[in-house]
């Protein structure tokens, strides 16, 4: 089962870790093959490596667009050492095997976020590292091949070892599919969208916001409805935010996407050092929530239990990296835009089998900056509310009804007043156990609101039918999704949700009606900022029911 390792190739376009990779292996007799910057960066640091050339007899060609394609490479790599007849052959022919393949490949994605032409980034399209790291993978019973830096201590550790066990070839086989699966997806949907996109279309809109700063970066087919011209703008100098992402899957972004994702993406980073997921429909929440563990899919599981019913058709975004978990979760739910700082290989694998779901790769949006909303005959321009605002911290609340909140409660409170300024106003907002459990938005008086948080909470649940179900992930289905083993599914007879959370306000209460319908539902804290000529007729509905509730001082109203 374990292979010792003679022969090594390394073509590696990121040399990051390469020397030292490079002497671990001389140090333990392994002799190197390697393309042309590669070995020369060896070379340089007085180490001996062979160049590929010296083992094709044939000349690095084509600028540098066949190197390593050559029979006596691929031979190398793909002889079964377990078949006498392979090896036999490989003698014929004067071919050594190859035990080791390190290759990482061109960077594909970089060069298209960098803005790149066409024919640029054609020209980052890897073949060669492909074709070995593909063929080294299904050979894995005598080859072991690395793909990433971090894995190269490893490497070098299993080689001085002598040689790689069949559990670990297996292992990095799996991940090396993953990554050329990932590349080629990062690939086919680059094109795509430049033949969707065909020749530069005439500015379907004016460059009338030239004037605030704004430069056009593309044209969308249409806007918010298909009879509406629209344009993606940036501003110069901007790094992060939905306008700069990098996709990595799917068909062109939507104006809606855009605008769901900002949403989805404001909801997720408004949770500090957190791992949040939030999923957003018609820019409101489904469902926000938080991991205590940094288990990003177990954030996802809660936020998808909100409300299972709208997610359907949903944006979701993440502050922390979608691990393959996360994606085996999010894969059998209709989901249009998935958004996030980083994807394991593996995810990008698992969801780029939706051909019609979008991977974003979005760096974390700016917190301070301005925000723009036309109005007939010009515009209004404010100052954003920003991530993490002072009245955050629990500390800085003022206690006026019911006693003051255990740990675990005022934990919720903290994050259901930090969930509710990623609804519409009028806001009503219930959690429980770090994840929103009813959300009332978008009403034109609280009351309603209140009354809207408290029936979905009550009646969209997720029910377990077992308590393993509740480990089993969000298997609620809307027709056409299909779970499996849909352990959880979509009850008719919904646990009261309400009953127990905590609830936060956007804004002050101006009568204690829609305080009261909490109460009624069984909220036991309430957050709000306070402010309304009828406070103390509020704080005594709140006191008579023995409701703790704390006032922050200021609103976040989001229109
Ligand atoms: O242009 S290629 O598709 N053709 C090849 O034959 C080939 N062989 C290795 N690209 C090829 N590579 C890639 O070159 C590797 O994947 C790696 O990224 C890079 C290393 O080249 P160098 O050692 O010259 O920097």
């Amino acid at each position: 089962e374990q292979v010792p390792v003679r022969r090594a190739l390394i073509s590696v376009y990121d040399k990051t870790g390469l020397v030292e990779l490079a002497t671990a292996l001389v140090g333990a007799g392994v002799e190197i093959l390697s393309t042309g910057s590669t070995a020369a960066t060896i070379a340089a640091a007085g180490l001996p490596a062979t160049p590929v050339e010296e083992v094709t007899g044939f000349p690095e060609c084509l600028e540098g667009r066949v190197k390593t394609l050559h029979p006596r490479i691929h031979a190398g790599i793909l002889a079964d050492r377990r078949k006498s007849e392979h090896m036999t052959r490989l003698d014929e022919l004067g071919v050594t095997p190859i035990d080791l393949v390190v290759v990482n490949l061109y960077p594909f994605t970089d060069t298209v976020a960098s803005g790149a032409p066409f024919n640029a980034c054609v020209e980052q399209i890897d073949i060669g590292g492909p074709s070995m790291v593909r063929a080294a993978a299904k050979n894995h019973p005598a080859v072991a091949v690395v793909t990433d830096p971090a894995d190269y201590p490893a490497v070098a550790a299993a080689v001085a070892a002598g040689g790689f066990q069949l559990a670990d070839r297996r292992r990095l086989a799996a991940r090396a599919y993953a990554h050329t699966a990932a590349y080629d997806a990062a690939v086919a949907t680059w094109f795509a969208q430049q033949i969707e996109t065909g020749e530069p279309q005439a500015a379907p809109v004016p460059p009338a916001y030239v004037g605030l700063g704004l430069e056009r970066l593309e044209t969308l087919r249409y806007g918010e409805n298909p009879h509406q011209a629209a344009a993606v703008y940036t501003r110069p100098g901007t790094t992060g935010g939905v306008a700069r992402a990098t996709q990595l899957h799917g068909k062109a972004m939507s104006f809606n996407n855009y605008t769901d994702t900002d949403a989805a993406l404001r909801a997720a980073y408004d949770h500090g050092d957190d791992v949040a997921v939030a999923v957003i429909k018609h820019a409101n929440p489904c469902g926000i929530a938080v991991s205590a563990d940094g288990d990003v899919a177990e954030a996802h599981r809660k936020a998808h239990g909100c409300d299972p019913v709208s997610a359907y058709g949903g944006v979701i975004a993440t502050n922390a990296t979608v691990t393959a978990a996360m994606a085996r979760q999010v894969a059998p739910i209709f989901t249009e835009v998935v958004a996030a700082p980083a994807f394991e290989d593996e995810a990008v694998a698992i969801l780029s089998a939706k051909k019609n779901l979008r991977l974003l790769l979005v760096e974390p949006p700016a917190r301070e900056g301005y925000e723009i909303k036309a109005v007939s005959g010009g515009a209004v321009v404010q100052q954003r509310d920003t991530y993490q605002a002072h009245d955050d911290d629990p500390s800085t609340w003022q206690l006026v009804s019911g006693q003051a909140a255990d740990d675990a409660t005022l934990a919720d409170l903290r994050f259901a007043w930090r969930s509710v300024r990623a609804v519409r106003s009028n806001a009503i907002l219930l959690a429980h156990d770090g994840a929103t459990v009813g959300v009332g938005m978008g009403q034109v008086n609280r009351v309603d609101s209140c009354r809207l948080a408290v029936e979905r909470a009550n009646t969209l649940g997720l029910r377990s039918t077992g308590d393993a179900a509740a480990e089993a992930g969000p298997q609620a289905e809307t027709g056409a999704v299909g779970g499996a083993d849909a352990s959880t599914v979509l009850s008719a007879d919904a646990p009261e949700r309400a009953r127990g959370a905590v609830a936060a306000s956007d804004a002050f209460f101006p009568f204690a009606d829609g305080l009261q319908v909490l109460i009624d539902a069984g909220v036991t804290a309430v957050v709000q900022p306070g402010g309304s000529i009828r406070d103390e007729e509020v704080i005594a509905a709140a006191r008579a029911a023995g409701v703790t509730m704390y006032l922050t001082g200021s609103r976040h109203f989001a229109h």
